[in-house]
């Protein structure tokens, strides 16, 4: 005789309470990675789409062919190990012209020399040609294994020397740097205790850059308020002068920075007004 088992009503239950429960662990993995790769490619995406909408509002560039040798530098690398020179494709291809005489270098006045070359269209600061504009501001890395960009939780100044961030910045102002001509502009920050500080970019790499006789004169502002913490007769700014290389005229001015907010007036003729 044909004997039929029959599964008990627990029994049965149990198994699709299993099922049900592999089928939600599986929904969920998916959930999981979907999400985690649209945020990872949004990442990609923002600062791509940020990075392409900047570089069109200059004309004459191919600002696909400058992303793909910009990305090349840092993608599936060690954002803690990206050499200066890997930025080396995108300083080819992102061209700039140099503009002679008004060429404005900076260090820790980046608001007031902004603010200063907005409203005149007179100096030229990094950020004011492709090089410099295309990712002010803006925090990038790679990873290994990985093909995305991430835009958090990438290594800053403290926790490593060669991050992705900082050898770009050393790159691109080392290429402004070379390029700059003529009658040469620095403000530097007054109200801090070393305003040429050796182990800034300026004094790291630009000012080395700096050759005669490409480069004729350089003139230092040191931007003060009312009560001044250093002042041109400070040392740093005798090492500067040591620095420079020879023939280049040296020249320094204190500029308090209310004085330079009303040599931001547009009506101002070209140049300093100090
Ligand atoms: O280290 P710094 O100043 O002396 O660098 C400033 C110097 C300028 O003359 C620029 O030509 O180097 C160039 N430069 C930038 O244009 C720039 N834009 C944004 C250097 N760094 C720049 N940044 C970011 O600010 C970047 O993250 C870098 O490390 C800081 C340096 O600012 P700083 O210490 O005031």
């Amino acid at each position: 005789m044909e004997s039929v088992e029959y599964r008990s009503p627990e029994k049965r239950s149990r198994r699709r309470c299993c099922i049900l429960s592999v089928v939600a662990l599986l929904l969920f993995v998916i959930i999981v990675a979907v999400v985690l790769g649209l945020t990872l490619r949004q990442n990609t995406d923002t600062l791509q789409q940020t990075f392409i909408a900047r570089c069109k509002e200059f004309e004459g560039y191919d600002c696909e062919k400058i992303w793909g040798a910009f990305e090349q530098a840092y993608v599936g690398r060690d954002p803690c190990n990206v050499s200066v020179e890997a930025y080396d494709p995108f300083i080819a291809v992102a061209h700039f012209k140099p503009a002679c005489n008004r060429m404005m270098f900076w260090s820790k006045a980046k608001d007031v020399v902004h603010d200063f070359t907005e409203k005149r269209d007179c100096f030229v600061t990094l950020e004011d040609t492709l090089l410099g504009y295309l990712l002010d501001g803006l925090t990038w890395c790679g990873k290994e294994g990985s093909s995305e960009t991430f835009t958090t939780d990438c290594p800053g100044w403290t926790d490593c020397q060669n991050n992705t961030v900082r050898s770009f910045w050393t790159r691109v102002s080392a290429a402004f740097a070379d390029a700059a001509c003529g009658n040469v502009t620095a403000m530097l920050n007054g109200t801090i205790a070393i305003p040429f500080h050796p182990a800034s970019i300026f004094a790291s790499i630009e000012v080395k850059r700096f050759d005669y006789p490409r480069v004729r004169s350089l003139d230092v502002i040191l931007v003060t308020q009312e009560n001044p913490v250093s002042n041109c007769t400070h040392a740093s700014l005798k090492d500067l002068q040591r620095e420079l290389d020879k023939g280049i005229t040296y020249s320094c001015k204190e500029v308090t920075e209310a004085h330079i907010h009303e040599c931001s007036s547009p009506e101002k003729p070209c140049g300093g007004c100090w």
